[in-house]
């Protein structure tokens, strides 16, 4: 169906209620709806559905290279570009349970091949799982001609709906080390207990539990993420100054939302012709009475 501004949007929906919505513009999930139809993800209000801007929330998808450094603009440009619904995919390593699910398809255009000389196929599968459940997994292939490897780094860069940062817990990355980013990636040793928020946080928290959550003191609801093939986490909140700087992002919706970011960013990801890399994140809101000592 057309989305904002006419953008395509394909609508997921589960027996029980639970949706989600992916655009083709960035393969960009923008709606993650539990069974009683509360939005899960956060979205800007000030978010431009207009091409080659990123939607600001949601999850991004960073490919070919997470953040800044590098050739590439900032997080890599596939969640930048339109891509296709993937009508024959070959089958999936993990059968997906679901039946509420899409196939997208992203191959490099030939202005990309200028910027990053490599063809390669990116097949993303969206799934609602039977308890609402949210499952992207990612397959990239390497599929040059020319004999030639190539490496990436990558995310998805998960915007998550919190009703108030400074009551929200993180845990699963206590003790762990990580790169700061506020700290020009310097390394640094995480405490020993959950995380908690009262000023800008950027961490790129390396080899992580494949279990991390997040919980929500007055929602009373956490998430979980599970996560294959990304080793890595990123945990992410601007606070005001830096919201007050984007002008896709309200002056106070930092207080409503959390980056956390399953990715492979400490050693890329380095893929022969023929080989090929899945990456996967499966997300679920549980409520919170269920997650203690979980
Ligand atoms: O994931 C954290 C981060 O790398 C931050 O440094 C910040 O730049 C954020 O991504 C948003 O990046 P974007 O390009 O989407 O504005």
């Amino acid at each position: 169906s057309k989305g904002v501004n006419g953008l395509e949007k394909v609508v997921l929906r589960e027996s029980r209620g639970s949706s989600a919505e992916v655009y083709l513009f960035g393969g960009h999930v923008t709606s993650w709806k539990n069974d009683h139809s509360e939005e899960l993800l956060f979205v800007s209000s000030k978010a431009i559905f207009k091409p080659p801007k990123a939607i600001r929330g949601g999850i991004p998808i960073c490919f070919p290279q997470f953040g800044g450094l590098g050739s590439l603009e900032q997080h890599g440009f596939a969640r930048n570009r339109f891509w296709a619904v993937d009508t024959d995919p070959p089958p999936f390593p993990v059968p997906t349970s679901s039946r509420a699910y899409v196939d997208l398809i992203l191959r490099p255009s030939e202005d990309d091949m200028k910027i990053w000389p490599h063809s390669y196929e990116f097949r993303l599968r969206v799934a609602l799982g039977p308890g609402g459940d949210l499952m992207l997994t990612s397959r990239i292939r390497n599929t040059n001609t020319d004999g030639k490897p190539f490496a990436f780094t990558f995310a998805y860069h998960t915007y998550f709906s919190v009703s108030d940062i400074s009551e929200v817990r993180v845990e699963g990355l206590e003790t762990l080390d990580y790169l700061d980013n506020l700290q020009n990636r310097e390394r640094f040793t995480e405490q020993g207990d959950a995380i908690t928020f009262e000023s800008e946080v950027d961490k790129i928290y390396l080899s992580t539990p494949t279990k991390i959550a997040i919980l929500d003191h007055e929602k009373k609801r956490t998430f979980v993420i599970r996560k294959e093939g990304l080793p890595d986490a990123v945990v992410w909140n601007p606070w005001d100054k830096k919201a007050k700087a984007m002008t896709d992002f309200g002056d106070d919706e930092y207080k409503h939302m959390l980056c956390v970011e399953a990715a492979a960013i400490e050693k890329p990801i380095t893929l022969k012709p023929g080989e090929e890399w899945k990456g996967r994140q499966e997300l679920s809101a549980v409520p919170s009475s269920y997650c203690s000592g979980q």
